[in-house]
C-alpha cells in the first residue's frame, strides 16, 4: 500500500495503541496535521506547546502508557523543551513529533528552522532526525519502544516537511524491536542477590526508600509483600509517594528536605538503606559527607548509571524492581524490628497529631487546611495532580497518597506551570476519575491559558489555587536566607473567579475554613471545570525544612509560638 509520510504517522500510531495527541500545528507539520483528519486519533488543541509537552507527561504518568505531544518546527519545538526537560527528569515516557524544515532547506536558516535535535540532544532518551517518508514507521516504532522500555523517558522525532510530504509503501509491522546496543532488560547476578540478603538479614535498623521506580515498574504489591515479610519500615520520595499505601503501619512517609522529621532521622539513625527505584536525589540526602553514615546501602534501580553515581554503596542491583524485590523477599526469612520501630515511633511523638491541620478552625486560612479537607472530602480517593512550590510540599504533606500514580508532580526538574497541562493529559488517561490541580498562584499564571483548552475540550477538572500572593517557595527561603528581603516574590494575581468566567467556567473564592466544605462540595457536582481560589495565609511556611547542603538532621520546625497563635486566635 502507498501511502504518504503524514499518513503513516497516523498509521502507526493508530496501529500503536495511541488514542489522543496533544498538539499545535504550523507549517513544518501541516501535511501531518492534514492527513490527521482521516484518522481515529483524538487530537487535543493545547494553547502553548509546553502544554503539550506537560498534557503528553500527565497522561503517561497517570496511565503507564506513553503519552504523544506534536509542534511545528522552530518556536513550536522549542516551545516543547521544558517539558521534555520535565520529562527526563522523571523518566515519563513520552513521544515528541515535530514538523522540520524540507530536507534541502536544513543548515540555511530557513523560516522557522531550529536544530531541534541539536536542542534537545540532553534532554531526552533518544532523538531523530527524519528526511524520508520510509524512516518514518520503523522510527516511531523504535521511538515508542525506547520511551518506556527500561527507564522511560522522553523521545523526540524530527520529521522534515519533504518525508512528510513523499509517497512510500507502508505495511503494519508487528516484529518485536531488537535494537543493538541499547539493554533495557538487563538482570543482576545470584551473588549481588546473596549479598543484599546476608545485609538485610544481618541488619538491626534497615529501612527502605522506596521511590518512582516503585510506581514506573508496577512493583507495589511486591513492595508490600516484601515490607510485612520483613517488617522494614518504608521512607518514600516525592514521587514515589502513593508505592506503599499512606495507612501502611510501616510507611513512615516522605523523606528529604521537607519530609517528616522522624524520617530523616530514621535515615541519619539506620544500619542499612535499601533503595529501591530512587536516586538519591540532593533534596533527599542533604549535605553527603554526613549523610546516612552508620548505613550500609544496598540500591536497586533498572538503570546501571544510577548505582555509585551519588551515594557510594555496598551491592549495587540493577534489574526491573519487581522481578529483583520478589527474589529478595523469597530469599529472606520472615523477621522482626521492632525496637527499631519503637524508635521512630518515638521520635515521632504526637507531632503528627498536633501539626497544624489538625487545629481547630481559627481565623487564619491555612494551605494545610484547605488540603488536609480536600482529602478528607475527595476521602483520599482523587488523583492530585500539582504545581512547584510549597503548596506542592502541602499536597506531599497533607493529602495522604494512599495509591499508585495518584500523586502527578514535577519532581527533579520542579517545573513551575506543569499541573493545569498534566492534569488535562491525565484526564484523557482517567475519563472517570476526579481529578484535583493543586496549584500556587504564581504556577498557575504560567499556563493557565490552558484553563481555555479545558472549556473547548469539555473537561472536568477541579482546580484549587493556593494563594498566598507570594512566589511562596522562594519567599520562604528568603525569609529564612536572606533576612527576610522580599526580593521580586509578592505578586498580584487576577480575580480568579473572573478569569474563570472569562473561559466560560465557574469560579469560587475562598477565605475562611468553614466555606471549604461547600465549595469542595460544589466543584464535585458540577461537571465542567472549576477553579476555586483560596487565599490562604500570606507568609506561612513549609515545615519541617532540612536548608539545601545541610545535614538531614538540621531541621527548621514550625516556630512554638506560632502555633500558640493559632490556638489563641480560635479561642478568641
Ligand atoms: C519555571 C520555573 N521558574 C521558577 C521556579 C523557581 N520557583 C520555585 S517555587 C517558586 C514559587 C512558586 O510560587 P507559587 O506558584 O505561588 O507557589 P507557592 O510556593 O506560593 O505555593 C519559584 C519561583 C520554578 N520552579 N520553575
Ligand atoms: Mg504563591
Amino acid at each position: 500500500m502507498k501511502l504518504t509520510g503524514a499518513q503513516i504517522i497516523w498509521e502507526v500510531l493508530a496501529a500503536q495503541g495511541v488514542e489522543v495527541v496533544f498538539g499545535y500545528p504550523g507549517g513544518a507539520i501541516l501535511p501531518a496535521y492534514d492527513a490527521m483528519l482521516d484518522y481515529p486519533v483524538r487530537h487535543v488543541l493545547v494553547r502553548h506547546e509546553q502544554g503539550a509537552a506537560h498534557m503528553a507527561d500527565g497522561f503517561a504518568r497517570a496511565s503507564g502508557k506513553v503519552g504523544v505531544a506534536m509542534a511545528t518546527s522552530g518556536p513550536g519545538a522549542t516551545n516543547l523543551v521544558t517539558g521534555i526537560a520535565t520529562a527526563m527528569m522523571d523518566s515519563s515516557p513520552i513521544l515528541c513529533i515535530t514538523g522540520q524544515v524540507g530536507s534541502a532547506a536544513i543548515g540555511s536558516d530557513a523560516f522557522q528552522e531550529t536544530d531541534v535535535t541539536g536542542v534537545t540532544l540532553p534532554i531526552t532518551k533518544h532523538n531523530y532526525l527524519i528526511t524520508q517518508a520510509e524512516e518514518i514507521a520503523p522510527a516511531i516504532r523504535e521511538a515508542l519502544y525506547i520511551a518506556q522500555s527500561g527507564r522511560p523517558g522522553p523521545v523526540l522525532l524530527d520529521i522534515t516537511k519533504d518525508a512528510q510530504n513523499a509517497s512510500t509503501s507502508y505495511q503494519l509491522e508487528d516484529e518485536p524491536i531488537r535494537l543493538p546496543g541499547y539493554r533495557p532488560d538487563l538482570r543482576a547476578l545470584p551473588e549481588e542477590y546473596d549479598r543484599a540478603v546476608e545485609l538485610i538479614r544481618s541488619a538491626e535498623r534497615p529501612l527502605i526508600l522506596a521511590g518512582h521506580g516503585v510506581l514506573m515498574s508496577g512493583a507495589m504489591t511486591e513492595l508490600q509483600d516484601f515490607v510485612d515479610k520483613a517488617q522494614i519500615p518504608v521512607a518514600l520520595t516525592l514521587l514515589g509517594l502513593g508505592g506503599i499505601p499512606a495507612r501502611h503501619p510501616l510507611n513512615l512517609g516522605m523523606m528529604g528536605m521537607h519530609g517528616e522529621a522522624w524520617v530523616n532521622t530514621a535515615i541519619q539513625e539506620a544500619d542499612l538503606l535499601i533503595a529501591l527505584g530512587m536516586r538519591f536525589d540532593d533534596r533527599v540526602t542533604g549535605n553527603l559527607d554526613t549523610y546516612a553514615l552508620g548505613a550500609k546501602k544496598i540500591h536497586v534501580d533498572i538503570d546501571p548509571s544510577e548505582i555509585n553515581k551519588v551515594v557510594k554503596v555496598d551491592v549495587g542491583i540493577v534489574a526491573d524492581l519487581c522481578e529483583a524485590i520478589n527474589i529478595l523477599c523469597t530469599n529472606i526469612p520472615a523477621m522482626t524490628h521492632d525496637g527499631w520501630v519503637e524508635f521512630i515511633n518515638e521520635v515521632k511523638g504526637d507531632s503528627a497529631v498536633r501539626d497544624i491541620q489538625n487545629l481547630p478552625d481559627s481565623v487564619h486560612l491555612y494551605a494545610a487546611h484547605v488540603i488536609h479537607d480536600i482529602w478528607r472530602f475527595t476521602e483520599g480517593e482523587a488523583l492530585v495532580v500539582t504545581d512547584v512550590g510549597q503548596h506542592q510540599m502541602w499536597a506531599a504533606q497533607y493529602y495522604k497518597h494512599d495509591y499508585a500514580r495518584n500523586l502527578i508532580t514535577s519532581g527533579g526538574l520542579g517545573t513551575m506551570g506543569f499541573a493545569l497541562p498534566a492534569a488535562i493529559g491525565a484526564r484523557f488517561a482517567r475519563p472517570e476519575e476526579e481529578i484535583w490541580v493543586i496549584a500556587g498562584d504564581g504556577g498557575i499564571q504560567m499556563t493557565q491559558a490552558e484553563l481555555c483548552t479545558c472549556a473547548q475540550e469539555d473537561i472536568k477538572l477541579n482546580i484549587a489555587i493556593i494563594n498566598n500572593g507570594y512566589l511562596g517557595m522562594v519567599r520562604q527561603w528568603q525569609e529564612f536566607f536572606y533576612d527576610r528581603r522580599y526580593a521580586a516574590t509578592p505578586l498580584r494575581s487576577p480575580d480568579f473567579v473572573k478569569l474563570a468566567d472569562a473561559h466560560g467556567l465557574e469560579g469560587f473564592r475562598v477565605q475562611s475554613r468553614s466555606e471549604i466544605e461547600k465549595t469542595v462540595r460544589q466543584a464535585q457536582k458540577s461537571p465542567g471545570t472549576v477553579v476555586i481560589d483560596f487565599q490562604v495565609e500570606k507568609e506561612d511556611s513549609v515545615y519541617p525544612m532540612v536548608p539545601a547542603g545541610a545535614d538531614l538532621a538540621t531541621m527548621i520546625r514550625r516556630p512554638e509560638n506560632e502555633v500558640k497563635t493559632v490556638i489563641r486566635d480560635q479561642q478568641e
